[in-house]
């Protein structure tokens, strides 16, 4: 792994936007590996799964992430991170059953935030038990940080509770969520101070912060996240043709940037991920 490379992680579809409204999101598990497949292809690294049942609503069905994490393991090398985040209406029981489905990372929100109308909930205690609870299943988190109080957050979850499994620190700045830290690049850079020595860091803006955050995240070194879950508009007056279109499209600007996409072998190493290909879940 060099580190002049970038990861690039795709969220191709997240909780929150109805099929109806973006027919390119993949809802159905074929319709997630093909995208998986996709991305891969186009230069991500790891992808970011929120799942939905057959209706296609969200979910958290533990059956159905157990099945997910294998067939995107079999159709494609990305490392699988599964949301413990779900939707602003997931009971935090389910949220803490996800590590159950052995994805090889997961997020974890660095604290509670407005998101539009909705809160979505992290209080500390419950940050502290997925937390633990990733140490013990040897699942790498990534700490996801929707405002700059988080990344606080995240330095004392560190302080009290030790360094997480693969003892890699990755962290992932989600910004333009209205509610939470501006997608400017000020916020960023702010951000980016205040994350423990030796941590590496993504970022994603949201809607139109997609690119400014995108271009600032390669200039300040860090790795970028791409994707339906945040993005549904790819140009002014034009929707977002599927994932790959995104993530082809930061991978050129990392190539730009002389800083060309990681393989998801060189971004298991960095963020020292196990591999459990061929292993069940627990
Ligand atoms: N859907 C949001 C409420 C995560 O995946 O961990 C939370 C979210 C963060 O997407
Ligand atoms: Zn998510």
């Amino acid at each position: 792994m060099s580190l002049a490379e970038t990861m690039i992680t795709v969220a191709p579809t997240g909780a929150e936007t109805a099929k109806a409204d973006a027919p390119a999101l993949p809802v159905t598990l074929s319709e997630l590996v093909e995208t998986a497949r996709a991305c891969e292809a186009a230069g991500a690294a790891m992808i970011h799964v929120h799942i939905r049942d057959d209706a296609a609503q969200p979910t958290l069905d533990l059956g159905r992430l157990t099945e997910t994490v294998a067939a995107v393991r079999d159709g494609s090398g990305l490392l699988v991170q599964l949301s413990t985040g779900g939707s602003v209406h997931d009971p935090f029981e389910d949220r803490l059953a996800v590590l159950e489905a052995a994805p090889d990372s997961c997020s974890l929100t660095c604290g509670t935030v407005n998101f539009g109308d909705d809160v979505f909930l992290n209080p500390w205690p419950f940050m502290v038990e997925l937390y633990r609870r990733t140490q013990e299943a040897g699942i790498v988190p990534e700490f996801e940080l929707f405002d700059l109080g988080q990344v606080h957050a995240l330095n004392r979850l560190l302080d009290e509770y030790g360094p997480p499994s693969g003892g890699h620190v990755h962290c992932d700045f989600v910004m333009g969520v209205p509610g939470g830290m501006p997608a400017s690049l000020e916020a960023l850079l702010t951000g980016v101070r205040a994350l423990p020595a030796g941590a590496s860091w993504s970022a994603t803006g949201v809607g139109r912060g997609t690119l400014p955050v995108a271009l600032g995240a390669l200039a300040a070194g860090g790795h970028l996240r791409v994707g339906m879950e945040d993005t549904l508009t790819y140009a002014k007056g034009e929707p977002v043709r599927d994932n790959a279109q995104l993530v082809a499209r930061a991978a050129e600007l990392a190539r730009l940037a002389q800083r060309p996409p990681m393989s998801p072998a060189a971004a298991r190493s960095m963020l020292g991920v196990k591999d459990r290909r061929g292993e069940g879940a627990a």
